[in-house]
C-alpha cells in the first residue's frame, strides 16, 4: 500500500517545509518538494491525502501514562483499549505506560502483568518504563534482566509513604543499578513523609476539602525532593528524569543542575500549564476533587504556569506528558468525599495533548518546532524510540498527523471525549488548531471519516537506552 500525502508542510525540530510525505507499507519512502516528480508520483500511488495549508507532524509520543493502574483502592479507569483509542484521536500515536511493581512482588511479574493487559488491546503502538516499589537485591538484578526486553527506564517514588515509597538509601542502590546498566531513572519528587503529617494535621483540623490536597504538597516538598533526587544523581552518576514537575522553584532547581552539566532531565504536563490550585482544585464543594493529582496543581498568584512555559523554551523542561491516569467522578473521585486525602490522584488528558500544547503555539509561548519536540521528538530520543518515532524521515514509521491550523477543537464530556472517565478535567476549553487525520505505521486511524482503528493493531516497543546519554 502507497499513500502520499501531498502539499503539507512537514514540521520537525529542525524546521518547517514544504514537503510531500510517501509511505509505503508501514513506514516512510521517502521525502519529495512539490513538483513535477511528485506529480507523476501521485498518479501512481494507491491514495492521495492533501494536506494543502496543514501541518504534517509526526505521531505524538505520550512518555508517560497509566492504564489501569491501581491507585487508593480502585483502578484508573482508561483500559489500554479505551485510553489508547483516545490517543489516537487526539493525534498521540504512541504510548509509554507504567508497568507496576508494589513491595513484596517480583518485578517481573508485575511487567509481565502490564504485557497482559495491553497485549492485543492498543490501537497504537506502546512501551513501558517500570515502576518499581521495593527496591532490594532482587529487583535491582531485575533492571538488567528488564534492559533486554526493551524497558529501559525505572520510576521510583519519593512520595506514597508504605505503597510505592523509596528511601535514600535505596534510591542510592537502583541509581547506582542504573549508571552501570545505562538506564533511566525517573523520579516521582515529593517528599512523601512531609506531606503525610502535613495530611494528618490538615484533617484533624476537620479540612477535608479537595483544595487541601494541594495545601499539604506545598512548592517546598517538591523542590526539597527534586534538590535531594539530582544530590543523589549527582553521587552516583546516574541521569534522573523528573516527572510530572509543577513546581517552578523545583524546576529552577532542574536548571541549576543542567547548568552544571548534570544529566538531569524535566517533564511537565498540560494541567501545570493551564490549571491552578485556586480556581480548579479550589472549585466550590468537593468538585475540584477532579483535578486532584500529584504533584499538584500550583497558585497562579504564585506565577508557576507562565514559568512552565517559559522553562520549555528554555530546554529546563524537555517533555510534555499527561501523567494520564484518569477516574472517574462518581464512585472514584467520590471515594474522597469528607477526606481529601482519599480522593485517587489522576487527571486524565491523553487525547487533548497536542491540542493543548499546540495552544501554545497559538499564544506565543512556543515554536511550531518546539511544540513537535518536546511532544514527539524528545520523548523518542529520551526514551530509545528514535528515529524509528518522533520523526518525518525515510525509514522511520509512518506514524504521522495532518493537523489544521485553521481549524478548531472544543473539549468536553459531549464534545470531543473518548476517554473513559464521565467528567473531563478540560471540560469548555476551546482551541485552535484540529487533528484531522492520524495514521500509525501507514494505517488511516483517524480522518474526516471517523475512526478505523484496530484494535490489536498496536504493537510493543522493544526501547534501547536514551539517545541523550550516549
Ligand atoms: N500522580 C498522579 O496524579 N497519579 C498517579 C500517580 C502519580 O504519581
Ligand atoms: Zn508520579
Ligand atoms: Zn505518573
Amino acid at each position: 500500500m502507497k499513500t502520499l500525502i501531498r502539499n503539507g508542510s512537514v514540521v520537525t525540530p529542525q524546521g518547517v517545509h514544504m514537503m510531500d510525505v510517501l509511505v509505503e507499507g508501514e513506514t516512510i519512502a521517502a521525502l519529495f518538494a512539490p513538483g513535477p516528480t511528485s506529480d507523476d508520483l501521485a498518479g501512481s500511488v494507491v491514495r492521495v491525502i492533501d494536506a494543502q495549508g496543514k501541518y504534517v507532524i509526526p505521531g505524538g509520543i505520550d512518555a508517560h501514562t497509566h492504564m489501569e493502574l491501581p491507585f487508593g483502592g480502585t483502578f484508573a479507569s482508561d483500559t489500554f483499549e479505551t485510553g489508547t483509542r483516545a490517543a489516537a484521536w487526539g493525534g498521540t500515536t504512541t504510548i509509554i505506560d507504567f508497568a507496576v511493581q508494589r513491595y513484596g512482588e517480583r518485578v517481573q511479574d508485575g511487567l509481565a502483568a502490564w504485557h497482559e493487559k495491553a497485549s492485543g488491546n492498543c490501537f497504537i503502538d506502546y512501551g513501558f518504563h517500570q515502576i518499581i516499589g521495593g527496591v532490594d537485591d532482587d529487583s535491582l538484578k531485575a533492571m538488567d534482566e528488564l534492559i533486554d526486553e526493551g524497558v529501559t527506564s525505572f520510576k521510583l517514588f519519593m512520595a506514597y509513604p508504605g505503597v510505592f515509597y523509596s528511601d535514600d538509601g535505596q534510591i542510592l542502590r537502583a541509581m547506582q543499578q542504573a549508571k552501570n546498566n545505562g538506564s533511566m531513572i525517573m523520579m516521582h519528587a515529593e517528599n512523601g513523609i512531609a506531606i503525610d503529617v502535613l495530611v494528618a494535621q490538615a484533617l484533624a483540623r476537620g479540612e477535608t476539602a479537595p483544595i487541601n490536597h494541594g495545601l499539604t504538597r506545598p512548592w517546598e516538598t517538591e523542590q526539597e525532593a527534586t534538590h535531594r533526587a539530582i544530590m543523589l544523581a549527582r553521587i552516583t552518576g546516574a541521569p534522573l528524569y523528573i516527572v510530572h514537575m509543577s513546581a517552578k522553584q523545583a524546576v529552577h532547581t532542574v536548571q541549576e543542575a543542567r547548568d552544571l552539566g548534570l544529566n538531569v532531565f524535566g517533564e511537565t504536563c498540560p494541567q501545570y500549564l493551564y490549571l491552578s490550585l485556586e480556581e480548579q482544585l479550589g472549585a466550590p464543594g468537593f468538585e475540584g476533587a477532579k483535578w486532584v493529582c500529584s504533584t499538584p496543581l500550583r497558585a497562579k498568584a504564585e506565577g508557576h504556569q507562565d514559568e512552565l512555559w517559559r522553562y520549555l523554551r528554555t530546554n529546563d523542561l524537555s517533555i510534555v506528558a499527561t501523567d494520564h491516569c484518569p477516574f472517574c467522578f462518581k464512585e472514584q473521585k467520590e471515594l474522597g468525599i469528607g477526606d481529601f486525602s482519599k480522593i485517587p490522584n489522576g487527571i486524565g488528558s491523553v487525547e487533548h495533548r497536542m491540542d493543548l500544547i499546540y495552544q501554545g503555539v497559538v499564544e506565543g509561548q512556543l515554536t511550531l518546532e518546539r511544540w513537535v519536540e518536546i511532544t514527539s521528538t524528545t520523548p523518542a530520543r529520551m526514551f530509545g524510540l528514535y528515529p524509528q518515532k518522533g520523526a518525518i524521515a525515510p525509514g522511520s514509521d509512518a506514524d504521522i498527523v495532518v493537523y489544521d491550523p485553521n481549524g478548531h477543537t472544543s473539549i468536553g464530556i459531549d464534545k470531543t471525549h473518548h476517554m473513559n472517565m464521565d467528567h473531563s478535567a478540560w471540560e469548555g476549553y476551546e482551541t485552535d488548531g484540529h487533528v484531522d487525520l492520524v495514521m500509525s505505521r501507514g494505517e488511516v486511524l483517524v480522518d474526516e471519516k471517523g475512526f478505523h482503528g484496530t484494535k490489536g493493531h498496536g504493537r510493543y516497543l522493544k526501547r534501547s537506552l536514551s539517545q541523550y546519554l550516549i
